[in-house]
């Protein structure tokens, strides 16, 4: 079972993922969010960036079609899509497993210079990508800089992730991962 703060975040995902706000996640919202990403990085449709980006985008609407479309509509509803994360999180591997594959994700779209580190423009327009306001970037950003350095490594976004998946206390930073907690 999901704790509350997991039921918190997970709803928050969704709800940046429904793009288009339709109550539904499916391709139409990976398309808007890749048209977002490619407008703020300026990436055109033919460059290199824009097509490893649609490719990361492909294969995770896949992935998560085949494991949370219990009712093989071609769309996740909040249930379906709560219910994959419950379950993915609820063993180590699965857990290990989520983690790197949403850090990979989270560095594939915000590291726009490929140096392995996030910078606070970086994930400024991440944020903005994701549409989440922006109010809090500069806040959230320096709870997730754990070592103070000016730029979200690898292993400190891991870090967060693994907290915004499955911390269930409140003071965490990783539940900054997204800008302020809902
Ligand atoms: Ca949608
Ligand atoms: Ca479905
Ligand atoms: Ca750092």
């Amino acid at each position: 079972m999901a704790n509350a703060l997991q039921t918190r975040n997970f709803g928050a995902l969704f709800k940046m993922m429904d793009a288009n706000r339709d109550g539904v996640i499916d391709w139409n919202d990976y398309e808007l969010m890749l048209d977002r990403f490619s407008t703020l990085f300026s990436l055109p449709p033919s460059s290199e960036g824009y097509l490893a980006l649609k490719q990361l985008m492909e294969s995770d609407f896949q992935a998560l079609l085949t494991n949370a479309d219990k009712n093989l509509d071609g769309t996740v509803d909040p249930k379906e899509f709560l219910d994959y994360h419950d379950k993915m999180v609820a063993t180590e591997e699965g857990y290990r497993i989520a983690v790197q594959s949403f850090a990979d994700l989270i560095i594939g779209f915000g590291d726009a210079d490929q140096d392995g580190f996030l910078s606070k423009d970086d994930y400024a327009i991440m944020l903005r990508a994701l549409n989440v306001d922006n109010a809090s970037a500069g806040q959230a950003f320096a709870k997730l800089d754990a070592n103070g350095d000016g730029k979200i490594s690898a292993q400190e976004l891991t870090t967060a992730i693994g907290q915004y998946m499955r911390s269930s206390n409140v003071d965490d930073p990783g539940h900054w991962l997204f800008g302020a907690p809902a």
